[in-house]
């Protein structure tokens, strides 16, 4: 190993996931998942979450890019690019098709048996996230979703039926994708996709999400605590959104309400690591009078429950100003938030901040003592086919190899132990917050637009042979 190398068997991959590529929303048995029910939105625009499926309106996920049937096409263009890895999702919806089914669908089983099969063939390890953002929709009508104790045992029972199924193919696992992004309790987008919420406004939005929130880290703990009994080699991580938080100046009022905004959005990956609330957060629950239920039993669990490393997704970092709340006044960590003048944004608005994921690497490891894999990074940003079929995206090499470029200080310099990167959408996909295909994060164009014409076929952009390159030195030349 050059010293310019990653360690050996450093996890280069991309990531996905089920909802947004693999389309077929009614194939071989899968039932209807919250991303079903959602139309497509633009930036500023945000997605509809309709009641039900409704003639009419454009749902993006429906067909996505149809990785269901392409499956075989794409894994071998992810092996032609060296993936050591392949992160994607389980739809539950595929395996039981309304949650609360009292046996699995075969068929939904065994496409994802064949998919890993696919990925093993060219020693390519899947990576698996178990719920991300396709809850049933059924759950959700019939439950309220995961503001019903009755979820964590459906959610269980999902986990337990894929760890069983693939305990052979698959050894590191997800539960919950970016848990923490409930911290945004008025979004109704984040809270129906993390936690099935349909907000209501006679309820209080934050105290229905301490309370789902406490059943899904419950359901997190109970998974990993079984997960363990079938395959005690299996790695159970958190998934969460990591985004620094900065003080907008040196003021010791916004130092203070940068660190309550990161109190704020952290704790759910407290408790997954540490297996306890920490005090912050239970001295805040008091304060605003919420009683969420939370049993001495379920105490025990989280206790038993922890996880084995920290997955986690990095796109932005952001500051906070004491002008816009007060650290006492502080309810939804956004309303804090500031532009920050040091840094460019993305054509849909995301700071772009390299340094901030060296920053993160080592404030994860200073918390939480245990590996990292970054399971998400990269860039949205629109695509121009020229005349001869190629796609020029030196905006998209560029953000990945200034990010890399930080990732390998902190691997290389810091003592970071960094198990892998996955950046996102490394074949074109559904976004999730917009319901777009042009906001696009590929390696991999896909002919298709943001009205559902294409011919969806595949094509490979410049950053492709970049990546190629990049995994084929591991690292070490990044040019
Ligand atoms: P898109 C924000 C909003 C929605 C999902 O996002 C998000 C985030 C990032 O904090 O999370 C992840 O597609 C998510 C993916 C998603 C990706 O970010 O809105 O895990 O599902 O596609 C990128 O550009």
């Amino acid at each position: 190993m050059s010293a310019n190398q990653f360690p050996a068997g450093f996890l280069w991959g991309g990531a996905v996931a089920a909802h947004q590529l693999e389309g077929g929303w009614q194939a071989d048995g899968k039932g209807i998942s919250v991303a079903d029910v959602m139309t497509a939105g633009a930036y500023g625009v945000p997605r509809e979450i309709t009641k039900g499926v409704l003639p009419g309106k454009n749902y993006p996920n429906h067909e996505a890019i149809d990785f269901y049937s392409h499956y075989k096409e794409d894994v071998k263009l992810f092996a032609e690019m060296g993936f050591k890895c392949f992160r994607t999702s389980i739809a539950w919806t595929r395996i039981f098709p309304n949650g609360d089914d009292a046996n699995p669908n075969e068929a939904g089983l065994k496409f994802y048996d064949d998919l890993f099969d696919e990925c093993l063939k060219y020693g390519i390890e899947p990576v698996i996230t178990l719920a991300h953002f396709e809850m049933p929709y059924h759950l959700v009508e019939a439950y309220g979703g995961f503001a019903n104790r009755k979820c964590i045992d459906f959610f269980v029972k999902f986990a337990v039926t894929c760890f069983k199924r693939y305990k052979d193919k698959v050894k590191y696992w997800m539960t919950f994708n970016e848990i923490d992004n409930q911290s945004s309790f008025n979004n109704d987008f984040l809270m129906c996709t993390n936690s099935g919420l349909l907000l209501d406004n006679e309820l209080d939005n934050e105290a229905q999400m301490f309370q789902a929130a406490h059943y899904e880290l419950v359901a997190s703990a109970l998974a990993v605590k079984e997960g363990k009994k079938i395959n005690p080699d299996f790695m159970i991580g958190t998934m969460i959104n990591y985004t620094p938080v900065y003080p907008a100046t040196s003021n010791p009022e916004d130092v203070l309400l940068a660190q309550r905004v990161d109190q704020r959005r952290n704790w759910f990956s407290d408790v997954q690591v540490w297996g306890y609330y920490p005090a912050g957060i239970e001295a805040y629950i008091t304060k605003k009078g919420f009683r969420p239920d939370i049993t001495a039993e379920d105490r025990i669990v989280l206790s038993e429950g922890t996880v084995d490393y920290v997955g986690f997704s990095y796109y932005q970092s952001m500051s906070v100003s004491s002008q816009k709340v007060s650290v006492d006044q502080l309810t939804d960590p956004h309303e804090a938030q500031v532009e920050n003048p040091n840094l460019k944004a993305s054509d849909w608005g995301w700071p772009i901040d390299p340094v901030g994921l060296r920053y993160s690497l080592n404030l994860l490891t200073d918390r939480y003592h245990l590996p990292l894999f970054i399971v998400e990074n990269g860039l949205g940003a629109v695509d121009e086919v020229q005349a001869d079929g190629s796609i020029h995206d030196p905006y998209r090499i560029d953000y990945l190899r200034a990010h890399i470029q930080e990732v390998k200080k902190a691997v290389l310099e810091d003592g970071v132990d960094l198990m892998g990167y996955t950046p996102w959408g490394c074949i074109d996909l559904v976004s999730a917050g917009t319901g777009q295909m042009s906001k696009r994060y590929g390696f991999i164009y896909v002919d298709k637009d943001d009205e559902g014409n294409g011919t969806l076929a595949r094509s490979r952009k410049d950053s492709f042979y970049w990546y190629q390159k990049v995994i084929k030195t591991n690292g070490a030349d990044l040019a």
